[in-house]
């Protein structure tokens, strides 16, 4: 049986780049219709940095109303948050007590994060990991989409599965593949190239969110960090340019098209023409989306209805895989 898993933290406003690096790609899958699908608001994880009660809960709603307005049929996938299922931390902790402090220590998302300060981070931020990895393999997970920034992670949540298989002698977890899909895997912020574009950048100018309106998407864009050169005709002549491979690889990614076509449009040109195409299409797809969230989010007992739904689907599946792995790891529980 193939299954994916997936998931997003509710950690501030959908961007982008989570859009084409993860939720556009989950649409697609679902509708091959070959896969189980699983979604996940992760606001277990969003906590890693500190949260406002009230705004978690409306983010959490956010990002599911997000993942509906894209195309995520919740009658056809499971889409929940994390927190309504207890059995993803009940595994994190089991695999806490199989990865290696040596693992965790080369995961280059922790050290980005902690920045200098890394005595003052949480340790669920430093642990964060462990706990994907258990969200994957409590339902067995066999293919996981993701952004590019997701990679490393995910070849943790291999190591774990196996180091867990091995030590107890058993064959009870896959090894779960990732999915990088499309043209945009790691879209980058809009005004500085080296970095991801991410919901939590302090600058709202480094992003564009999926509920941005029009005006505010052409703003953005037009002001976008580019260079005085034209663009150039050919993708080798992107190379110490981040920037403008950015834009043209989202451009790509919207209007479905390689890089190649779009600099054989747009090479030899200033940026003017380009980011007004890039401003057109981005609104043709983000325009609507972005109505149907604020439609949904003026609706909060339907989310809220969604997801609780999909929270006891989702205990239907994880219950009994937990179950046996405390019998495996040898915890006495009542009819055990
Ligand atoms: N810039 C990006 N380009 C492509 N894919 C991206 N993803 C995130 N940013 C980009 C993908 O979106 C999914 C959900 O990510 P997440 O919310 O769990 O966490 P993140 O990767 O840490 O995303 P952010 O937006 O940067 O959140 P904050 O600011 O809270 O850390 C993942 O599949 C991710 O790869």
């Amino acid at each position: 049986m193939k299954r994916i898993f997936s998931g997003i933290q509710p950690s501030g406003n959908l961007t982008l780049g989570n859009y084409l690096g993860a939720i556009r790609n989950w649409v697609a899958l679902q509708q091959e219709r070959s896969y189980d699908c699983i979604f996940c608001v992760v606001d277990q994880h969003a906590i890693t940095v500190p949260q406002d009660p009230a705004v978690l809960r409306q983010a959490t709603r956010e990002v599911a109303a997000g993942m509906i307005a894209s195309g995520i049929d919740p009658g056809d996938c499971i889409l929940f948050n994390q927190s309504q299922v207890p059995e993803q931390a009940m595994l994190a902790w089991v695999f806490n007590c199989v990865a290696r402090l040596g693992w965790l220590n080369r995961m280059t998302q922790f050290k980005e994060r902690a920045g200098k300060n890394r005595d003052n981070a949480t340790v669920g931020l430093y642990v964060y990991p462990v706990l994907m990895a258990a969200d994957i393999l409590a339902y067995k997970g066999t293919h996981v989409p993701v952004g590019d920034d997701q990679k490393q992670h995910l070849e943790l949540s291999r190591d774990i599965a196996q180091a867990y298989n091995s030590m107890f002698g058993v064959d009870f977890f896959p090894l779960p593949e990732p999915q990088i899909l499309g043209a945009a895997t790691r879209v980058m912020s809009l005004r500085d190239g080296t970095k991801k574009m991410s919901k939590s950048d302090p600058s709202d100018m480094s992003r564009i969110n999926m509920t941005d309106d029009a005006d505010t998407i052409a703003q953005k864009i037009r002001r976008a960090k580019t260079d005085p050169e034209p663009l150039p005709s050919e993708v080798a002549g992107l190379e110490g340019r981040p920037e403008v491979r950015n834009l043209v690889g989202v451009y790509a990614a919207l209007s479905d098209q390689s890089m190649d076509d779009v600099l054989s449009e747009f090479g030899g040109k200033g940026f003017g023409d380009f980011k007004k195409a890039l401003s057109e299409v981005a609104v043709d797809v983000l325009g609507p989306i972005g109505a149907e969230m604020k439609r949904l989010s003026a609706d909060p007992g339907y989310v809220d209805g969604v997801l609780a739904k999909g929270g006891s689907r989702a205990r239907a599946i994880a219950g009994p895989i937990v179950a046996e792995v405390y019998d495996t790891v040898g915890f006495l529980r009542p009819n055990g």
